[in-house]
């Protein structure tokens, strides 16, 4: 196994000051779920920054402040890492939360709320490309050079938080549920405006059009990649290795055509086809 990860009830994620086992049971056995919550919910690389800033700029009413002010992992903090306990157990509601973490390990005061989950989902041939880009500049990811190397390990289960088809399929056991609003990295590319329109109706916030065009503005691939509270540009070399990429990289759909040959494609695209036979997500990814 890669130094550094922590093996937590079937996942594997990062550990080295990020997730450490204490964290972890806050996260899926402790934290307090509140009606008012309101979750941002990814596997890794689906546009969970990009939720981020959305949710920050909606709840100040597109006033972009906050997002230039305060970093996008304090405004929106991960309950399952090593700070989600003190950085959410007393923070006022309504709380912004992002998680990783698969459905069956969200912790169990979560079943008797009306808390509102956000679950973005990105073509996984995407993700795979910017997880194995990421995987390069983080020190805490096990890396392989060379692509075609890199595809059999996100094909695993021994890729961050699980795989991604498990956490895909977990997340949409919700779907029908009036709490649940399941987005796409994808048609957000096409229509952010759409996008943040629906995202205010599912948490009954009325935004003008001003403001709304604030959002829009300030979530943009670029304006986000310039913003130093965002971009990660601030944690330090030896953890992100800036000489190998920058974490706000590309910020397209599609990008997986630079990468897959035709092989590897059909390759990916069986296992897809048997993996989520049940589930049609052809309108989204
Ligand atoms: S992480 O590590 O799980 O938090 O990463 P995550 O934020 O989920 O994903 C990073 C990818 O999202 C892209 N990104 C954006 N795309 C479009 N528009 C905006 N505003 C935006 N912000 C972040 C980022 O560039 C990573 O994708 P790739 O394909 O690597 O560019």
């Amino acid at each position: 196994m890669a130094a550094g990860y922590v093996e937590y009830e079937g996942i594997r994620v990062p550990g080295e000051g990020y997730h450490t086992l204490e964290s972890l049971t806050f996260a899926t056995k402790e934290f307090q779920v509140r009606d008012d919550d309101v979750f941002n919910v990814t596997f890794p690389k689906s546009g969970t920054t990009w939720m981020q800033e959305i949710l920050s700029l909606i709840y100040s009413n597109g006033d972009p402040t906050t997002i230039k002010t305060e970093f996008s992992w304090d405004r929106v903090p991960w309950i399952e890492q090593h700070r989600g306990r003190s950085d959410l157990e007393h923070r006022p509601s309504p709380r912004l939360i992002t998680t990783h973490l698969p459905r069956y390990l969200i912790p169990p005061s979560f079943n008797n709320t009306k808390a509102k989950v956000i679950y973005t989902i990105r073509n996984p041939k995407d993700v795979c490309v910017s997880l194995y880009h990421f995987s390069l500049m983080a020190s805490f990811l096990e890396k392989h050079e060379e692509f075609q190397d890199f595809i059999p390990l996100f094909l695993s289960n021994k890729i961050l938080f699980g795989s991604w088809f498990d956490h895909v399929k977990g997340w949409l056991t919700m779907k029908d549920q009036p709490n649940f609003l399941l987005l796409s990295y994808d048609n957000m590319v096409k229509d952010l405006r759409g996008n943040v329109v629906k995202i205010c109706k599912f948490l009954g916030k009325e935004l003008d059009d001003a403001a709304i065009d604030s959002v829009v503005e300030h979530s943009s691939f670029q304006a986000m990649k310039d913003n130093v509270m965002s971009n990660y540009s601030v944690v330090p070399n030896e953890i992100f290795d800036k000489a190998r990429g920058s974490f706000i990289r590309k910020g397209v759909s599609g990008d997986h055509k630079n990468y897959f040959t035709p092989a590897q494609e059909e390759e990916f695209d069986r296992i897809y086809n048997e993996s989520m036979k049940d589930v049609d997500l052809s309108t989204l990814i």
